[in-house]
């Protein structure tokens, strides 16, 4: 299929395009580098030394002798995206070209805004470029768990049968985002289902769970075709970070109780998950949700499993609770549906010890470039509040029933 990734210079998305190309597609990127630019504006880095897209896209043409082609450019742009979708005319869309991270949009008005243009706007326009240029295209968007938020019943995967007053229907999912990040992907769902039920477009909304890992099968067949892996405050994700804290030596950061109970998934299952959405598009005019994760966790139990596996290797790692920056429930109800991406296929690989051990080993090779100052979070969601430590959490806080 000739496919189209936007974000593809990502932490997801040039894994993915590899993914896809080895398996023959003919697979094309889109990225404007804000990513890159965030980062140097927080002086901080991949601890991965990742490689330009121009030679990324060189090392895996010499490599496999397959071509991925790119176009750099901002998908809020709608002569770009016009341009892109007129000369590839794709048959699906991976959307991964958003602003990810929940503390990011809220550090300042000006983050907020960026975020929520970025997201809702991109998307808005790339849906338009949809309607006119490829109306029977198959958009994969990447949304996320954290649209539900954590409500007190169990989540279903983007719709639920509502009896009211005597009467029924199935209607969205109700959404509680966390942050300002969350809701533009509230925002992203909405449009994208309007534009499906009104225009006849064609999309599956994938609520993705929190990510961990570095490699991959084509990343880990050369290092030149490594993805990038963050670890501050902004940009890592909790494993992930909790992983190079256990490694440079600096307590886990557990925010609050660690009762934080979210789903979770490893990089190879996003690759698994996204093929299978594209494999089995859905109809013209059907709008779908799947709900992207393997496993849930609380923060504790994760904080825990690396203290443990990083105590194989001969690492001791103190775990730390910290006040938390966020304003989240800390000790929750959380049960949420996730058998559509099973019921096509998906196989999951599940966390243990064993994967954390081997994150813990390829960590260790480039400790060096951790900047530690990135670490612990500046942001608050409420500013002005909490400062001090807490004392150690408890490995399995008691979920409220
Ligand atoms: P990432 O920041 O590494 O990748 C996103 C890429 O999109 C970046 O390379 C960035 O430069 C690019 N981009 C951003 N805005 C753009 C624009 N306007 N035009 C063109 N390119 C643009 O993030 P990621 O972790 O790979 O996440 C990818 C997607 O998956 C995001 O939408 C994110 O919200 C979602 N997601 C990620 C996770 C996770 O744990 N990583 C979990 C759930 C959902
Ligand atoms: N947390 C800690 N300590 C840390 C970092 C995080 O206790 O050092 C806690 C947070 O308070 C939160 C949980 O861990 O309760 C998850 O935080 P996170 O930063 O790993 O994930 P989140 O902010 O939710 O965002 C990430 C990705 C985002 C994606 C989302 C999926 O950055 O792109 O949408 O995971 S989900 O959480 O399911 O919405």
């Amino acid at each position: 299929m000739r496919i189209l990734i936007l974000g593809g210079d990502g932490y997801l998305g040039w894994p993915t395009a590899m993914h896809l190309a080895a398996r023959g597609h003919e697979v094309s990127v889109v990225d404007n580098f804000s990513r890159r630019r965030w980062h140097l504006q927080n002086s901080t880095d991949s601890l991965t030394p990742i490689a330009s897209l121009a030679d990324r896209l060189d090392s895996w043409r010499e490599l496999t002798g397959t071509e991925i082609r790119a176009f750099v450019g901002s998908i809020e742009s709608s002569e770009f995206i016009d341009g892109v979708l007129a000369e590839i005319l794709p048959e699906a869309i991976i959307h991964y070209g958003e602003q990810p991270s929940a503390p990011y949009s809220m550090r300042s008005r000006d983050a907020a805004i960026e975020t929520q243009r970025t997201n809702v706007i991109g998307t808005l326009n790339l849906l338009f470029a949809i309607r006119e240029v490829v109306p029977d295209c198959h958009l994969v968007k990447l949304g996320t768990m954290g649209e539900y938020g954590t409500p007190n019943i169990d989540i279903e995967e983007g719709f639920i049968e509502i009896h009211h007053e005597g009467r029924s229907d199935v209607l969205p999912f109700p959404k509680m985002p966390g942050s300002l990040y969350h809701a533009s992907k509230v925002h992203d769902s909405h449009n994208i289902h309007f534009a499906c039920r009104i225009w006849g477009l064609r999309s599956t909304d994938l609520n993705q769970g929190v990510v961990y890992g570095i490699e991959t099968e084509e990343s880990a067949a050369d290092e030149r075709l490594i993805t990038r892996f963050d670890y501050d405050e902004y940009f890592g994700t909790v494993l992930n970070r909790f992983c190079v804290q256990a490694v440079i030596g600096h307590p886990l950061t557990v925010y609050g109780e660690g009762g934080q109970t979210r789903g979770f998934l490893n990089i190879r299952d996003t690759l698994q998950c996204v093929e299978l959405a594209v494999a089995n598009p859905p109809e013209l005019g059907e709008y779908r949700v799947f709900n992207q994760f393997t496993e849930q966790f609380s923060v504790a139990e994760l904080a825990e499993l690396v203290r443990r596996s990083a105590a194989e290797l001969g690492y001791e790692v103190e775990v730390k609770r910290f006040p938390n920056p966020r304003i989240e429930a800390e000790r929750h109800y959380y049960n949420a549906a996730n058998t559509k991406l099973r019921d096509l296929g998906l196989r999951p690989h599940l966390l243990g010890e064993e994967l954390v051990r081997s994150m813990l080993m390829i960590i260790a090779r480039y400790a060096d470039r951790v900047i530690e100052r990135a670490i612990l979070p500046t942001t608050r969601w409420r500013p002005g509040e909490l400062e001090g430590e807490l004392p150690a959490p408890s490995p399995s806080p008691q979920q409220d029933s």
